[in-house]
């Protein structure tokens, strides 16, 4: 029985149901590396071992009580940006290391070895102003300019490295047992989610056993961090008490809440640190699931007073703790030094590729709805829009336009002459966005299906079969585009001749990526799921839903033989997901506070190098009431993508429903953003050829201005526009801070 998946998740509920995703109690690793960490053992480094190569300085370091070597290359990379690796020297299999994100393989600066004695080690790339001291027990590393440690790695000794080893099964039967580190208690081994881990009715066998990674990184004289996108959070990170983590983990939460550390649909595992003087990054180049701790203490100087030997406290300079933990993986981090904001953006972007430039229509104005219901329906919304004298460039089909939820097809009775409505769009030099998700309907009539099904193309399961879960079009299987030839195969399926009822003005949307399967654990794909290469989901995991827009954008490239700039629009993403296109915040909620989020979360997304993103403008779910709706076009035109986008059983809200003087509001918001789109496309076009974001928060434009430093309710355009949306119901005034008046 075809099953449209609707009874899995009721598109009624207004909030997330939070019993369905993990918090961090119930993450193992989290478990593991908290226990162990509380009992203080320590890497030493082993500057004997020291070899300085044409790219990398290598040293061993090991740790006292495993006496596991682990291997650590520093490079120093063009353009002032430190790298440290730290993998197993001789693991039992090759451990993942994140390929496609790094847009080339980065140009090395030799390192010079400035001074070396038994306890130390001290390295610069060549400049002299840039330095990393390496103390050797225990391991730590400084990062030095100006003979000022902005830096120190390790230094809270919170380095954490699983080594791989021979499942407990196996190693039981071995006369000796070697290790003598491991608690091989059943107890323990279930405790502590070793080679097994429940969460509700779900059980995570794990084939490699435990191979989670952790490092601290203390930032001296810094209190702002910012980054780590996607959480529904404030733009300045927040301090983590206890078990509350920032959680990088893609996720479908439909209605996320605010506030809140949870993951949601895609990770950039990457921050920013800025103080008066100098602004930091620190990436951390890694796919599995990801948790980061942020603590920000206050440093305290003693100095005598008066009062004799009695030394008074005084509070002088406080520094931020971060600390990062991975499931799975090796240790890859990337820490850019600035030291300017403009530096750290430019550092980044050399990683991992700038904003694609997007073609013109893509920063007008877009109408969505799931769903505009058929060729008719469209046509009626397309000529409201003239006959109300607002301007708009793209109409989108959600996954009611397709037969069955099957991708590429249309759905005859609905949609009997696709060519004809997009022709009719096209005479008014308008396009089309239609949706294609990642899972497809196991169904041996469908060619796509078929296709790959034949050619081998799904994410298999841990048996060896086709996974299969269930989304949309009922049982459905996953396309596995971590593969190259998986890829290459999906961005075919986008040519003219393939892709039936197709035309130049249709573009793509790519939903569901994270990947959403209805019946998996926290709605998404079992971590022991396999892929090309052989490789668990788990490693992987959050860079799923970049390989899909990749192909994607691809796709449309290749049909219009290379002339065609792409417009795809991802749910799901990772760093360097911006060299694709679009990124839209999901799910949210027709409600004040949600309109209000979306400034910081888009501020966030835009220094992470996603400079093309946008909320649904009025809120997904629920129905916006018109003050509400009015305030949100008005706050979207000025955010880079501007879409408004409204669940199925939603009122309308086409934006001439809601009496003149609304419209009129709403025309009025639409058309500043067409007044100001040469201002856009330019924006754009310097996020495409510098870096620069194209939304900044108060910070970036004014970076010696400790007052902007927690302003998020305002931000500039570009430089020369501030803007400050109204996110209160009833405002007649606001309060708009000035920044700029500062004398220095
Ligand atoms: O494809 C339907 C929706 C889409 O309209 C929305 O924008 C996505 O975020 N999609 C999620 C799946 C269903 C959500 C309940």
């Amino acid at each position: 029985m075809e099953t449209d998946g609707k009874e899995e998740i009721s598109v009624e509920d207004e909030a997330v149901d939070k019993d369905i995703f993990k918090d961090c109690s119930n993450i193992a690793f989290y478990r593991r590396q908290k226990q162990q960490l509380s009992k203080k053992s320590t890497y030493q480094a082993l500057l004997d071992s020291v070899t300085v190569g044409k790219d990398s300085t290598n040293f061993q370091i090991i740790n006292e009580a495993t006496k596991v070597p682990l291997l650590t290359e520093v490079y120093s990379i063009e353009g002032n940006i430190f790298r440290f690796k730290i993998n197993e020297e001789s693991p039992l299999k090759p451990r993942y290391e994140v390929p496609d994100v790094l847009t080339s393989k980065p140009n090395t600066v030799r390192l010079i070895s400035c001074s070396r004695d038994i306890g130390s080690l001290e390295l610069t790339n060549g400049k002299g102003d840039l330095k990393c001291h390496i103390t050797a027990n225990p391991f730590k590393v400084d990062l030095v300019s100006e003979e000022e440690v902005v830096m120190s790695i390790n230094s809270l000794g919170q380095l954490y490295f699983e080594h791989l080893q021979i499942p407990l099964k196996e190693r039981a039967t071995k006369e000796n047992e070697e290790d003598a580190s491991v608690d091989t208690s059943q107890q323990n081994q279930e405790d502590m989610g070793l080679w097994e881990e429940k969460f509700g009715k779900y059980v995570d066998v794990k084939v490699n056993g435990p191979a989670s990674i952790g490092l601290d990184f203390s930032l001296n004289g810094f209190e702002y961090l910012y980054g780590l996108p996607q959480h529904a959070e404030s733009h300045q990170l927040k301090n983590t008490g206890d078990g509350e983590a920032y959680r990088l983990y893609n996720l479908d939460v439909y209605g996320y809440k605010i506030n809140d550390k949870m993951g949601i649909y895609g990770s950039v595992p990457y921050l920013l640190a800025h103080k008066l003087g100098r602004t930091l990054g620190i990436f951390w180049l890694n796919s599995s699931e990801t948790l980061v701790e942020i603590n920000t203490e206050p440093a305290v100087k003693y100095t005598l007073t008066q009062m004799g030997t009695v030394a008074a406290k005084q509070k002088v300079t406080s520094r931020t703790n971060v600390h990062w933990m991975s499931e799975s993986g090796i240790i890859d981090v990337f820490l850019l030094t600035g030291p300017t904001p403009s530096d750290v953006f430019k550092q980044y972007s050399s990683l991992t590729g700038t904003q694609a430039m997007p073609p013109l229509f893509s920063l007008g104005y877009h109408q969505c709805r799931w769903n505009y219901e058929d060729e008719h329906d469209v046509k009626a919304v397309d000529a409201g829009f003239d006959k109300h004298d607002i301007p708009y460039d793209v109409i989108w089909l959600d996954i009611e336009h397709t037969e069955g939820k099957r991708y590429f097809t249309w759905d005859k009775k609905r949609f009997p002459n696709p060519k004809r409505m997009q022709e009719l769009l096209q005479n008014k030099k308008r396009k089309l966005v239609v949706i294609s998700d990642p899972h497809i309907k196991i169904d041996p009539d469908y060619s796509v299906y078929a296709k790959a099904k034949e050619q081998g193309f799904f994410v298999k399961n841990h048996e060896g079969g086709d996974f299969e879960g269930v989304c949309w079009p009922g049982l459905s299987s996953y396309l596995d585009f971590t593969n190259p030839k998986v890829r290459e195969w999906y961005s075919g399926l986008f040519a003219f001749s393939v892709y039936e009822g197709s035309t130049d003005i249709l573009y793509i949307w790519n939903d569901m990526n994270e990947p959403s399967v209805f019946r998996g654990p926290e709605l998404t794909m079992h971590k022991n799921a396999i892929h090309h290469g052989n490789w668990e989901h788990r490693e992987l995991h959050n860079i799923y839903g970049f390989y899909q827009q990749m192909a994607t954008a691809e796709g449309l490239i290749q049909r219009s033989k290379g002339k065609e700039r792409p417009f795809v629009l991802t749910r799901s993403f990772f760093a360097g997901s911006q060299k694709y296109g679009a990124v839209w915040t999901g799910d949210n909620i027709a409600e004040w506070s949600y309109l209000k989020i979306s400034i910081p979360m888009l501020l966030t997304l835009s220094i992470t190098g996603i400079s093309f993103c946008g909320a649904d403008v009025g809120g997904f779910i629920g129905n916006p009431e018109a003050e509400l709706l009015v305030r949100w076009y008005q706050a979207g035109a000025y955010q880079p993508f501007f879409r408004s986008h409204a669940t199925m059983n939603t009122k309308r809200r086409e934006p001439w429903l809601f009496g003149e003087e609304n419209t009129r509001l709403i025309r009025q918001a639409i058309r500043e953003r067409y007044a100001l789109l040469p201002y856009w496309y330019s924006l754009f076009y310097r996020a495409h050829v510098t870096s620069e974001p194209i939304m900044r928060p108060l910070w970036v434009e004014f970076p010696d201005e400790l007052q902007t430093f927690g302003v998020e309710d305002e931000y500039m355009l570009g430089s020369a526009l501030l803007v400050h949306p109204v996110t209160e119901p009833k405002a007649t005034v606001v309060d708009v801070f000035l920044p700029g008046s500062n004398e220095s």
